[in-house]
């Protein structure tokens, strides 16, 4: 991977800017310096690889050279994402499910922000955002996926199982082809992402739908219940006890409700 290449392979994509990394801390952060600064809508951070990749709440997110991609996007939110900002997890969720779809790989979206292929987690999703009091100024839509089987974390490490792209297709595949059809199916997603065929793709992508879950939330005890789908802001709307229960975005860990993980 080098910034020649990509720039090439991304020239059909009407990106803001572009900058490349061999390697990085994390590129959400040097996304999130770039739009303090003078960041374009749809400026993009990718790195070869990150020594200190994070998800949610301070865990890490591992990127190893040559095999993983890494990538942040910088949104200037549009008026819908102003109004629906757990949307944009969605986004980066439905554009990998497509993406992996075009190689013939059925993705799920382990909600609220993991990329499952046949039950592993392939991808993370990490969104951060910078508010001026009630006003969304930027969102940053950190995005991390399993490209090659080299990109995999020891099985140790993990909260989940873990898989790659080039695993579950039985063969490697061209990380800035498969970084090029992502972004493509980005912004198509994105053009759409108030209607209501955004959020019906996005809950048919769930899995676990129809289900038995569990809803791990911080140090409450865990909610048990059947996942039935999304509200409009991209809550998780559960049957538990009998009532409809909706779980908002957050500090969130979802696992079938059998499962012995973690
Ligand atoms: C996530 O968090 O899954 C969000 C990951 C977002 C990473 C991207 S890469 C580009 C951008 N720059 C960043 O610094 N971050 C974003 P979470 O749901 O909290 O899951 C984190 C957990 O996933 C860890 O605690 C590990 O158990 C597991 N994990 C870490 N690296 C992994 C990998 N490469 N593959 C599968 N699982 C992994």
């Amino acid at each position: 991977m080098n910034e020649r290449g990509l720039k090439k392979a991304l020239s059909s994509l009407p990106l803001g800017g572009l900058r490349y990394f061999d390697s990085i801390g994390s590129t959400n952060d040097e996304a999130l310096a770039w739009a303090a600064q003078d960041a374009r809508d749809l400026s993009i951070v990718i790195a070869d690889e990150q020594t200190v990749g994070r998800g949610r709440a301070g865990r890490k997110w591992l990127t190893p050279p040559e095999s993983a991609l890494a990538f942040s996007l910088i949104l200037r939110p549009t008026e819908i994402e102003q109004t629906h900002p757990a949307r944009t997890t969605g986004l980066g969720a439905l554009a990998l499910a497509d993406a992996c779809l075009k190689l013939g790989l059925r993705a799920q979206i382990k909600w609220p922000n993991d990329v499952l292929i046949n039950g592993r987690k392939a991808a993370g999703i990490l969104v951060e955002s910078v508010w001026t009091g009630d006003s969304l100024d930027v969102s940053i839509l950190g995005i991390g996926v399993n490209a090659l089987a080299a990109s995999m974390p020891p099985a140790g490490q993990l909260l989940f199982p873990a898989t790659s792209v080039e695993t579950e297709l039985g063969h490697p595949i061209e990380r800035v082809d498969f970084l090029r059809d992502i972004l493509a199916a980005l912004i198509g997603w994105r053009a759409r992402v108030g209607t209501d065929e955004f959020m019906q793709a996005w809950e048919k992508s769930l899995a676990f739908r129809g289900e038995q879950v569990q809803v791990i939330k911080d140090n409450e005890s865990p909610l048990t219940g059947k996942l039935l789908g999304l509200d409009s802001d991209g809550g998780l709307r559960l049957r538990s006890n009998n009532k409809s229960v909706t779980v908002q975005f957050g500090e969130i860990h979802l696992r079938p409700a059998d499962d012995k993980i973690g």
